[in-house]
């Protein structure tokens, strides 16, 4: 007897009719990250903002170097270097309106300074100084976050509640491919779409969570696919390519803006120094994976578009190193004054209502500190 049989005259009613929500088709990434210099895309970019993005990256190649060497002075306690990176931080920045929000990583200095946040100011968390060190809402740039992807639900809150009060924001929020597996980027993401938040989410794809390559990180399809599980687009560029991520994120940004929702992009990009001063990129990948991306500069990039087109001559060039030059002098001069600081800060902007403890370890700190200025007092008379 075949089955069929065996169930006689049984009929299932059908189910009640499927269909996808959302059509998935337009929320895929390309399959190949987008470019806009070498390409005939690059004919319509605008030649005013190549150069502004020349400016930044050669600016910003220099802050990266200059911030390494302080911390091989002793001036600087760790730094996490974007150097290959310049292109995402720069274009960061210069996607969004004043009065929209930046949600940054600890790696992310340059886009924090290219915002306009005042270079050493930029550097005093890492220097290990004082709380953020900027006022976050001087330039609207959130603090650097150290906990991986906990930056991704605040820039999420601060857009949904931006725009329940009908304020025109968008909020940028970057992160690193590692932090992709954070429960905070999926929280950050799924809120985001359902509550078609205006945030753009930009994850730099640099290859390494410190020694953990990209393929022990996630067996996704790219970082940008991961976006159609939530019901917002996914979108994958070159990360060295300043003008293209810049265009993709200003779209992403416009879109946000018109009650488009969240778009998650993916720039590919590669991390050329260690991931701080305190690691050795040499026991994890070889010199020859980098040297290649050195062939992917993105100042070089932009710098043999500009100039195939006309558009960049030696003093331009010249310029753009002189600006960079005066922002180091200035930064190594006043990183090599001391930090005048108060040990007491340390319990400053805790809490609101400092707890029990925070005021006992305070009063604690307090008495230490007394009996060390009047021991000192003691000695010296
Ligand atoms: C919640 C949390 N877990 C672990 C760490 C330790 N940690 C610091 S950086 C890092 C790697 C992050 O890599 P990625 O997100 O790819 O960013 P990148 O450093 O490459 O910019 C880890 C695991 C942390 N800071 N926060």
């Amino acid at each position: 007897m075949t089955v069929m049989e065996q169930r006689g005259a049984y009929r299932p009613t059908p189910p009640p009719a499927w269909k996808p929500r959302t059509d998935p088709a337009p929320l895929l990434p390309d399959t190949e990250p987008y470019r806009v210099l070498g390409t005939d895309a690059a004919a319509q970019a605008d030649p005013e903002l190549l150069r502004r993005l020349y400016a930044q990256l050669v600016r910003g190649r220099r802050y990266n170097v200059q911030a390494t060497a302080l911390t091989k002075q002793g001036r600087l306690a760790v730094y996490p270097s974007s150097t290959g990176q310049e292109a995402c931080e720069v274009a960061a920045a210069l996607a969004l309106q004043e009065r929209d929000w930046l949600f940054p990583s600890y790696r992310d200095t340059l886009a924090v300074v290219a915002r306009g946040v005042d270079p050493v100011e930029a550097l005093t968390l890492l220097r290990g100084d004082w709380h953020t060190g900027y006022d976050p809402y001087e330039h609207r740039v959130a603090p650097l976050s150290t906990p991986l992807a906990t930056q991704l639900p605040h820039a999420v809150g601060l857009a949904h509640a931006a725009r329940l009060k009908g304020d025109d924001v968008v909020a940028l929020a970057m992160v690193g491919d590692g932090g992709t597996s954070e429960g905070d980027f999926h929280e950050a993401l799924n809120f985001a779409a359902v509550w078609q938040a205006p945030v753009v989410f930009l994850v730099q794809n640099n290859g390494f969570a410190i020694s953990v390559p990209l393929a022990k990180q996630t067996a996704a399809p790219s970082l940008a696919h991961k976006a159609v599980g939530y019901g917002m687009p996914g979108r994958l560029v070159d990360g060295n390519d300043a003008a293209a991520v810049h265009e993709v994120l200003t779209d992403a940004v416009r879109r946000a803006r018109e009650g488009g929702g969240p778009t998650l992009v993916e720039a590919v990009t590669y991390r050329i120094e260690a991931h701080t001063n305190a690691d050795d990129a040499t026991r994890y990948r070889g010199d020859a994976e980098v040297e290649t991306w050195r062939e992917h500069d993105p100042i070089q990039l932009l710098e043999r578009e500009l100039t195939a087109r006309g558009l960049l001559d030696e003093d331009t060039k010249q310029s753009a190193r002189d600006a960079a030059e005066t922002m180091a002098a200035d930064l190594r001069a006043r990183m090599n004054q001391d930090a005048v600081l108060d040990p007491m800060d340390l319990f400053a902007h805790v809490y609101a209502e400092p707890t029990p403890q925070l005021r006992e370890q305070q009063a604690l700190l307090r008495a230490e500190l007394e009996a060390e200025h009047a021991d000192r007092e003691g000695t010296h008379r």
